[in-house]
């Protein structure tokens, strides 16, 4: 049985070779992206049984996504391909800088299309933990109903539930996300949010930590690129310095942090330890173009924290 559950639009992407304006791209190499399949993907990696649930397309881009996430370990018992609409797709332009735009043709995708009735109860009840992000319902009414149901059945069965806003700008403004966003962030066990996106829910004024903590949630991970987190609880506040890496494509950082800090909770690690397993995932997903596969193995993780000796447990 998966230990996290998670849902949401996975998409093929198609990643350019070199750097520079996408109509000058002319080699491209294909890839599987999607915020909470990132995360699925991770927690395998890292050893932690995860679930995707979620809507592809019956085409050849659907079944393509489809292996890759079965070929990485994801339960996909709660998925299914869609006659009915296609494959989102998505084109990323890189840039020297290891920054990068991203382009969608995802309207009217099958992901679009997933409603309340899509989300297993007993796949919500079975797992540990829910992990949702504040792209789904961005994505149009019936997403949104569905990751309000799933919140909803996490919690009526005691499951911990973590909550990434994700703003994405080319999908909402502001004005329409921060109450929806705010509402899931209320229902959270867990936080994990960039700075702007903590502007955007609570304002300049107080800290980010303290703005989700005073909303209830139990632990706030509050993500800050290169100069690392500040993970809070209501008696801990903790600095998780940055891993330094040379960056190729930073998309995928904030999941595979968000996995790995996760991971580290569900062993009943301190927040330092988890906080730290989760700076070397994120760090990790920017070695690469792509957005998860940079993302080590367990064995790797482990290593490398404890500095060339297996980390204890
Ligand atoms: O976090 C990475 C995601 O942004 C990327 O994989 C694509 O899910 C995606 C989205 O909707 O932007």
């Amino acid at each position: 049985m998966a230990e996290v559950v998670t849902l949401g639009e996975s998409m093929v992407v198609f990643v350019p070779e070199d750097t520079g304006p996408l109509r000058h791209a002319d080699r491209f190499r294909r890839a599987v992206a999607g915020a909470e399949s990132n995360l699925a993907i991770a927690l395998c990696r890292l050893g932690h049984p995860a679930a995707w649930i979620g809507l592809l397309g019956e085409d050849e881009f659907g079944r393509y996504v489809w292996t890759t996430l079965r070929g990485e370990g994801v339960d996909l018992s709660g998925a299914r391909l869609d006659i009915r609409a296609p494959t989102g797709v998505m084109f990323k332009e890189r840039s020297a800088s290891g920054d990068s735009r991203v382009f969608y043709y995802r309207r009217g995708s099958a992901a679009s299309l997933l409603d309340e009735g899509d989300v297993p109860a007993a796949a919500i009840a079975g797992a540990r933990w829910l992990h949702v992000t504040g792209i789904t319902p961005a994505l149009g009414p019936g997403p949104r109903r569905a990751v309000e149901r799933a919140v909803r059945l996490a919690r009526a069965a005691g499951r911990a539930v973590c909550f990434d806003p994700n703003y994405r700008a080319r999908l909402w403004d502001p004005a329409a996300a921060r109450p929806v966003l705010l509402d899931l962030a209320r229902q959270a066990d867990l936080l994990v949010l960039g700075e702007e996106e903590g502007t955007l829910l609570f304002g300049d004024g107080g800290g980010i930590a303290e703005g989700g903590l005073a909303l209830g949630c139990r632990i706030v991970a509050v993500k800050r690129g290169g100069r690392g987190a500040l993970l809070a609880s209501a008696d801990e506040r903790v600095e998780v310095p940055a891993v330094p890496v040379a960056v190729v494509e930073a998309t995928g950082a904030g999941d595979a942090f968000a996995a790995g800090l996760l991971a580290g909770l569900i062993e009943g690690r301190p927040l330092a330890e988890a906080g730290r397993l989760g700076a070397l995932c994120g760090a990790r997903a920017c070695t690469v173009s792509g957005d998860w596969e940079g993302v080590p193995e367990r064995q790797d993780a482990l290593r490398h924290l404890g500095g060339g000796r297996e980390w204890p447990r």
